[in-house]
């Protein structure tokens, strides 16, 4: 059953440290640099961890200086090793005991503690220092509890404490008790070790005493941004043996007050006396259970993951990485535990992907980069060049060839006519005239009208980081638009039939008034030399000369203006065609410059909310 629990909450610390490795990822670039190293510097913490002892959980006494750590120290492990002071700061570099440490080397290694000593149940030797640097020294047992509970020059008082009798059985065993020194220390050096290991560590053992339990120092520097680890926290008030009875439970009511306020509700307080044993037992207890659990280490893990990802949501709705608390609270202060993963009380905003989507931004878009890449010049031209070539082609054929010398609207633009495009040839530049002032600025409010649209309802460095990716590909703007109008089919190759049945009927019809006049003129060559008339056929009155060249005059007349109206309602159609796929071809570009980048910043967004979400939410706490 237990292993069942372990396993079904390895699995969600697994998918929490997933959600936030990837949510970083996402993050990267668009948010808060700090929560974003906040986050990778848990993913990495958390792989080492995992990777060292799970059998054992260190346990680190952590408060100002005087409190009674080193004390406390003593009396748990029932040795004298910590020294117990008069001057302050005592206690420089942390120290750890052993309960059955065999194996715990590494763990140590990591925690760089090199002072180490197992408590011996036998109680054979005891020794303050580790020989050889990182070996470990047999400190001494259970009877020694009795005698050097706090020690020091002034006050070596015989404490027993029954309810700790059992760790020399075992019940302690897989602990790691590690003394540190102060962390309100007029020694920067303390400070920083301090910090280092209360963000490593597997549980914390606050000591607080009656004079300083209420200091801003250890309040806002540390137990407010660590309220996501409630679980994996203790706090002790030491030194009750000072005050009266009910001077302690006004004292302990009032430190719970501070606790609930720090977002610490539910975190269990002991009030203890390393000088008479008072509630040490209660205190071992809950650490045996704690270590015998051997869960704190994931706890841990998993209240780190989440205080990241909180960081993380609060840099994405657009506020800092760190809390209000850390701010100002120690000046000068090193880093503070967990820089830039800091969480607090404060209720961290809950983060929503909006659905958006792009499509509905592509009509506007299109429509202004049209007409930024001069597509209704395009258009006309096309409609122009349409009946330029109708007209050369069905034209009255005496007319017809003075078209020849005006050029094609098309070819002006050197777009490339219909048949020479389907060569396949590379796409040159075209020479519609480039974008104006007016035009390119047009081309700017489109994108950033879409780039608002788009990022309607997201947190400010969203939104900043879809305007950045609307705006990406600015400047290979203006080339793809030529290019993509210049690749762009304006219309079908083939000429159609009309016209050369329409030149035709032009020909015929120019032949047959050139065959009236000619005969005409023969007539009138034959009167002038006085010949007799021949005979002159007639349809009705009208005589066939006459009939084939006005009747071929009217006929070509006629035909060229049918065939202009044809042209032109051709060139409407060819121009509308032409539009459509200008339109489509902009559209294309409009989409891979402009609304794929967005479109892919909306999905980045939308991806960072899920998994910061799952980091947050696992139950692997
Ligand atoms: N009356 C009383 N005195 C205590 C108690 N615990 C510790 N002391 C005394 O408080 C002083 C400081 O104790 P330490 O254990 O050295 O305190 P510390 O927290 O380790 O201090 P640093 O190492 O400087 O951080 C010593 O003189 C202890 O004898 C207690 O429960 N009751
Ligand atoms: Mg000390």
């Amino acid at each position: 059953m237990k292993l069942l629990k372990r396993r079904r909450n390895a699995v969600s610390l697994d998918s929490r440290l997933e959600g936030l490795a990837e949510a970083a990822d996402l993050a990267d670039g668009r948010l808060d640099a700090d929560a974003v190293a906040g986050a990778r510097s848990v993913v990495s913490r958390a792989g080492v961890r995992r990777s060292l002892s799970i059998d054992h959980t260190a346990v680190a006494l952590a408060g100002a200086t005087g409190s009674g750590k080193s004390s406390l120290f003593n009396l748990l492990s029932g040795t004298g090793l910590a020294t117990v002071g008069v001057t302050r700061p005592t206690t420089s570099t942390a120290q750890a005991a052993l309960w059955r440490g065999a194996g715990s080397g590494p763990l140590l290694d990591w925690l760089d503690i090199p002072r180490r000593h197992e408590v011996s149940p036998a109680g054979a030797s005891s020794g303050p220092e580790a020989p050889a640097g990182r070996g470990v020294a047999v400190a001494s047992g259970p009877g020694a509890r009795t005698g050097e509970a706090v020690g020091g020059p002034e006050g070596r008082g015989a404490v027993v404490v029954p309810g700790l009798d059992g760790w020399a059985e075992g019940d302690a065993a897989g602990l790691i008790l590690l003394d540190l020194p102060d962390h309100d220390s007029i020694e920067s050096a303390h400070r920083l070790e301090v910090d280092r290991l209360v963000e490593l560590v597997d549980l914390l053992v606050w000591v607080l005493d009656p004079q300083k339990y209420a200091d801003a120092a250890v309040h806002e520097r540390y137990l407010r941004p660590l309220a996501r680890h409630r679980d994996v926290m203790v706090v002790v008030l030491n030194q009750v043996d000072r005050l009266t009875p009910a001077a302690a439970e006004r004292c302990l009511k009032d430190l719970r007050r501070l606790l609930d306020e720090d977002g610490l509700a539910g975190v269990p307080l002991v009030g203890v006396s390393a000088r008479t044993g008072a509630g040490l037992p209660e205190l071992g207890s809950l650490l045996a259970s704690r270590v015998a659990d051997r869960r704190s280490w994931a706890a841990r893990l998993a209240a780190d993951v989440g205080t990241a990802a909180d960081a993380l949501v609060r840099a994405s709705a657009g506020a800092g990485a760190r809390t209000g608390g850390s701010a100002g609270s120690s000046p000068g202060a090193a880093a503070p535990p967990g820089a830039g993963v800091r969480s607090g009380s404060d209720a961290v905003a809950t983060v929503a992907a909006p659905e958006v989507s792009v499509d509905g931004l592509a009509g506007p878009l299109t429509d202004a980069l049209s007409e930024a890449a001069g597509v209704p010049t395009v258009v006309e031209a096309v409609a122009k060049a349409h009946r330029h070539r109708s007209v050369a082609a069905t034209g009255w054929p005496l007319t017809r060839w003075i078209r020849r010398f005006r050029p094609d609207p098309l070819r002006r633009l050197r777009l490339s006519t219909p048949g020479a495009r389907s060569s396949g040839g590379p796409v040159g530049r075209t020479s519609i005239p480039v974008t104006t002032v007016v035009q390119r600025s047009r081309m700017d409010t489109a994108i950033r009208e879409a780039a608002g649209a788009a990022s309607t309802g997201l947190p400010a460095p969203w939104a900043a980081a879809v305007r950045q990716a609307a705006r990406s590909h600015g400047d290979e703007l203006e080339d793809g638009l030529d290019r993509a109008v210049a690749a762009t089919s304006l219309g079908p190759v083939r000429r159609p039939v009309w016209w050369r049945v329409a030149g035709l009927a032009q020909w015929a019809v120019f032949a047959a008034m050139l065959a009236g006049a000619l005969w005409l003129i023969g007539l009138l060559g034959m009167d002038y030399l006085r010949l007799p008339q021949p005979y002159l056929p007639t349809v009705g009155e009208l005589p066939w000369p006459t009939l084939l060249l006005t009747g071929g005059i009217l006929l070509g007349l006629l035909i060229a203006l049918l065939s202009r109206v044809a042209a032109w309602l051709g060139g409407r159609r060819r121009a509308r065609g032409a539009a459509r796929a200008l339109r489509a071809s902009i559209g294309q570009v409009a989409r891979e410059l402009v609304l794929d980048p967005v479109a892919g910043e909306l999905s980045r967004y939308r991806r960072f909310t899920e998994a910061v979400t799952v980091a947050r939410n696992g139950d692997g706490g």
